[in-house]
């Protein structure tokens, strides 16, 4: 069972991709594209339980880290979702080391945490020893994306058991009152990013955020992001269909 912290000792700037459409063909074929890691979202994805479970399954014949992010911080949800096979938990809106400790201990079975014994699927796939080494393996991300997050960055990234920090930029951008750009942060909240990063390595915290672009994603992960998510399904698909039509209408119009 290789979680997170496994592959990103043996490699960094790990690239993510999140699935928003509750479909597991859609699912398998996205995650054979090269991904190290694919994150099914249930907080802005199309996607509810029955979904998130055959998309781990389809994400078990691929070769990534199948992860899941919750729509917010729920004992139940995340105890469900690890026991179907996501080996780590996003969760949005972390805004409180309190937020942080609840995740971890949600994601962890005790004497660490307090998940309830009960691994249906992630002991039929990952072994009968699934249970022993899931605290070790099983990675929580915290997202800070708000103005209380960011104030409380220094004692979220404390939060004994917490494997990382994820920065949204979009939200952060949207609390910060600022706006998002595609191809950079904003000065303001370039700033704010700084400070997380700097908060997670004080203590020994991976960081990771989101890029629209491959270019975007590039940079970052020069910049020391362990890893970044490269968009989305929806986003991939829309981009390419649109370049295609473009294209197509732009041969077109020449050949009249
Ligand atoms: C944000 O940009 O707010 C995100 O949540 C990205 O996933
Ligand atoms: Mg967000």
């Amino acid at each position: 069972m290789r979680g997170l912290r496994a592959r990103l000792s043996a490699k960094r700037g790990l690239l993510n991709g999140y699935l928003m459409l509750p479909s597991a063909a859609v699912a398998e074929f996205y995650a054979r594209q090269g991904f190290d890691m694919v994150t099914v979202d249930l907080q802005h994805g199309l996607q509810d339980y029955a979904s998130a479970l055959s998309i781990l399954q389809a994400l078990g014949a691929c070769d990534v880290l199948p992860m899941v992010r919750i729509p917010w911080l729920d004992p139940g949800l995340i105890m469900k979702l690890l026991d179907a096979g996501a080996m780590g938990v996003t969760c949005p809106m972390v805004n409180t080391a309190e937020d942080a400790r609840r995740l971890v201990t949600y994601a962890h079975y005790p004497p660490e945490g307090e998940r309830s014994l009960g691994p249906i699927r992630a002991s039929a796939v990952y072994g009968e020893s699934y249970a022993q080494e899931a605290n070790h393996s099983i990675a929580t991300l915290a997202m800070i994306e708000t103005r209380e997050g960011l104030a409380n960055v220094e004692a979220i990234a404390a939060t004994d058991g917490l494997t990382g920090l994820y920065i949204g930029p979009g939200d952060l951008a949207l609390a910060l009152g600022r706006p998002s750009y595609q191809d950079r942060f904003d000065v303001q909240v370039e700033a704010a990013v700084a400070e997380i990063v700097a908060a997670s390595r004080r203590h020994g915290r991976f960081v990771g955020t989101f890029a629209a672009t491959p270019e975007r994603a590039h940079v970052l992960v020069r910049q020391g992001f362990d890893f970044v998510t490269l968009n989305t399904d929806v986003a991939a698909l829309q981009a390419q269909a649109a370049a295609w039509v473009s294209s197509f209408r732009r041969l077109e119009a020449g050949a009249k």
